[in-house]
């Protein structure tokens, strides 16, 4: 919108009239007509002043570097947002859960980084860097079946804008350090996810097998008890698409952090690396 000088009215419409052709009761010149005029001109030069911000804005914010269709200007304010959830929430909060019937039928997919690779699914095994160092440990997908399966229907948020209900079945990741102490120094399991052990490893990376996508979790996340290790959706054994054979759940974490396809998890004393992290997204990433 470009700053030109405000049209005159009288050039258009004759001065005392309106664009209906009434007549308006104000008399020319009058100190009233003068500054309805200014006014107006005010106005006029305010919206355009405003207009051009606006447009200069917009194409400010939408020149800058996104990732997922986010800019990242948008990005700053959810990483904001992120800290206060990670301040504020932390474990206690759980997502909203729904009935199974209002799950979505047709599931979609999104995101494929980390499963364009070959996979053998009965070669398969889950590798567990334990906390601290320590060999590590290989898991088959009957060794995560054989933990109390959690079924629970809830809300798949995408950072993208779109979010679908699933119906999740899985063990909890809480369940599996019950059973394998792999993430406190000590070796000590987490009994009750209420009072872990204080030398539990603060942060776990979880890695597909050809390490093209990876995730960072904070420990509060990762035992909270609605994150699964997931093996089925909507009932069926996941498909390639959604994370064959084990894949990640956490729900109060955008879509992003539901890493398909696991491979390596390891615990760790820093922020691992994320994927998305990476491209400018809120490390925290819940919602
Ligand atoms: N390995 C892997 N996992 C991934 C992704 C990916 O690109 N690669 N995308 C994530 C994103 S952005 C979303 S929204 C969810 C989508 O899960 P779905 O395909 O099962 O719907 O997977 C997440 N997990
Ligand atoms: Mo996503």
């Amino acid at each position: 919108m470009a700053l030109e000088p405000t049209p005159a009215p009288e050039k258009a419409i004759p001065p005392h009239v309106s664009p209906d052709g009434e007549n308006l009761t104000l008399p020319p010149g009058s100190a009233i007509e003068q500054e309805a005029t200014r006014r107006t001109r005010r106005s006029f030069i305010g919206l355009g002043l405003a207009g051009l911000a606006g447009v200069l804005g917009w194409r400010y914010l939408l020149n800058q570097p996104d990732a997922e269709g986010t800019p990242a200007p948008f990005r700053r304010v959810l990483d904001a947002n992120g800290r206060l959830s990670a301040a504020y929430f932390r474990e206690t909060r759980l997502a909203p859960e729904f009935a199974k019937s209002q799950g979505v039928r047709q599931v979609r997919t999104n995101g494929d980084a980390g499963l364009n690779s070959e996979i053998d699914l009965d070669a398969w095994r889950m590798v567990v860097q334990p906390y601290g160092g320590g060999k590590a440990q290989e898991f088959t997908l009957a060794d995560i079946k054989a933990l109390p399966r959690i079924e629970m229907t809830t809300q798949l948020k995408c950072i993208e804008g779109w979010s679908i209900i699933v119906n999740w079945a899985g063990a909890r990741f809480a369940d599996f350090l019950a059973k394998y102490p792999l993430a406190s120094r000590s070796g000590q399991p987490i009994k009750d996810i209420a009072h872990p052990p204080a030398d539990l490893a603060p942060y776990v990376s979880l890695v597909t097998p050809d390490e093209e996508y990876y995730v960072g979790l904070d420990m509060h996340s990762t035992i909270h008890p609605q994150t699964l290790l997931c093996y089925e959706i909507n009932g069926q054994p996941l498909s390639l698409e959604h994370g064959a054979p084990l894949r990640l759940v956490t729900p109060l974490k955008y879509g992003i952090k539901h890493l398909k396809r696991i491979g390596t998890i390891a615990f760790v004393d820093q922020r691992p690396a994320d994927y998305w992290a990476e491209q400018g997204y809120d490390w925290d990433a819940g919602h």
